[in-house]
C-alpha cells in the first residue's frame, strides 16, 4: 500500500511517526511543508523537514523541534557576541543546517539533500520537501508582513493575523507528483490548515492530483482548541465558517473525503467521520491512530 501524509510542524511529525512504525520504507511518503524554512545567521533551516527526519530518527526533542539531548554552546557565544539569539539553535542541530547550507551552496536540489540527510540518520522511509524552490509564508500583522519565524517564535505568534501569504511561484518537485500519481491513500496530518498544509496545497501540480484520491484529514482541533500553536484564534482572525471542526471542514470543502475527530467534535463534522482519540501523547497512541486510519 503506498500512503501519502502532508505534513508539517511537530504534530504532523508525531502521525507520520505512527505510520512509519506500520509501513515500510517505500510504503510511506511524508509531502513536508517548506514555508517555514529560512536562512538565519548564514544557514538553511527547514523545520518541518527536520521534525520529520528526527522523530523518524528517534531524535526528536519532546518539544517537536529540534534535536533531543541537545546542548547550545554556540548559541550562548552568540547572544555573548550580541549576535541575533531568539532563534533557539542546538549544537547538534547545527550540523545539517550546515550540510544543508554547503549542499544548497554547491546547487544540489532540497530533494536530494534531504535525502542524503535521512539516508545518514537511517531513516528509510521518504521524506520530500514541497517544492525544490523557495516558497516563504509570510504572516500579514497590523505592524506589518512578517516573514513566518519572525512572526512565530521572534514575536510569538502574538501579533493578529490579518492574511497568510505564500510566496514564490515553484511548482512540485518530480518526486512529490510521482508519489501522489502512486498513492493509494492520502492522509492530511493534524497541522495547522493555514500555516503547514496550505503552504503545501497552492504549490502548482499538488492540490489536482490530491484530489483524485481518497483524502483521510486528521483534526488538529480537539473540542474546538488547538492542541498546540496559534490554530484556534488564526480560525476567528481569519474569519473562518467558525472557529471549531466545522470551519475546518468547510475551509477543505470536497477535497477530504473522511475526516478523523475526537469524540467531542463528532457533531460538527457532518461529513463522513470516524470519531476516535487523535491526541497523540505517546508512540501507541501515533501507532494506535496510524493504523486505524490504514483500515478506513
Ligand atoms: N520554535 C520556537 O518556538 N522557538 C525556537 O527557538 C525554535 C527554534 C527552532 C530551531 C530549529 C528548528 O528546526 C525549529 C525551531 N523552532 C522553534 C520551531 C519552528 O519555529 C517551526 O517552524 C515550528 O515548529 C512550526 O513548524
Amino acid at each position: 500500500v503506498k500512503v501519502v501524509v502532508l505534513t508539517g510542524g511537530g504534530g504532523g511529525a508525531k502521525l507520520v511517526a505512527g505510520f512509519a512504525a506500520q509501513l515500510a520504507g517505500d510504503e510511506l511518503t511524508a509531502i513536508v511543508n517548506t514555508g517555514d524554512d529560512f536562512t538565519h545567521l548564514g544557514v538553511a533551516i527547514s523545520p518541518d523537514l527536520d521534525s520529520v527526519m528526527y522523530i523518524l530518527a528517534g531524535v526528536l526533542d519532546p518539544r517537536g523541534w529540534g534535536r533531543a539531548n541537545e546542548t547550545f554552546h554556540c548559541l550562548a557565544s552568540l547572544r555573548e557576541l550580541g549576535a541575533e539569539s531568539w532563534f533557539q539553535l542546538g549544537d547538534r542541530d547545527l550540523a545539517v543546517h550546515l550540510l544543508r547550507t554547503a549542499a544548497l551552496a554547491r546547487g544540489d536540489r532540497l530533494t536530494a539533500i534531504t535525502r542524503q540527510l535521512c539516508a545518514a540518520f537511517g531513516v528509510s522511509h521518504r521524506v520530500l520537501p514541497m517544492s525544490d524552490a523557495p516558497r516563504p509564508t509570510w504572516v500579514h500583522t497590523p505592524e506589518g508582513r512578517l516573514p513566518f519565524q519572525r512572526w512565530y517564535v521572534e514575536h510569538r505568534a502574538r501579533p493578529r493575523v490579518v492574511a497568510v501569504e505564500y510566496e514564490g511561484d515553484g511548482g512540485a518537485s518530480a518526486e512529490v507528483l510521482a508519489a501522489l500519481d502512486a498513492a493509494d491513500l492520502v492522509v492530511l496530518a493534524p497541522s495547522n490548515p493555514y500555516l503547514s498544509l496550505g503552504p503545501i496545497l497552492a504549490v502548482p501540480g499538488i492540490r489536482e492530483r490530491i484530489a483524485r484520491h481518497r483524502v483521510v484529514a486528521v483534526s488538529p482541533l480537539i473540542a474546538g482548541e488547538a492542541v498546540s500553536g496559534p490554530l484556534a484564534r488564526m480560525l476567528h482572525e481569519l474569519g473562518a465558517a467558525s472557529p471549531d471542526v466545522a470551519g475546518l471542514v468547510a475551509h477543505y470543502g470536497d477535497l477530504v473525503r473522511t475526516w478523523v475527530v475526537d469524540e467531542r467534535d463528532a457533531r460538527a463534522v457532518g461529513v463522513a467521520h470516524v470519531a476516535t482519540d487523535i491526541l497523540l501523547v505517546d508512540a501507541a497512541a501515533r501507532n494506535r491512530l496510524a493504523a486505524e486510519i490504514l483500515r478506513l
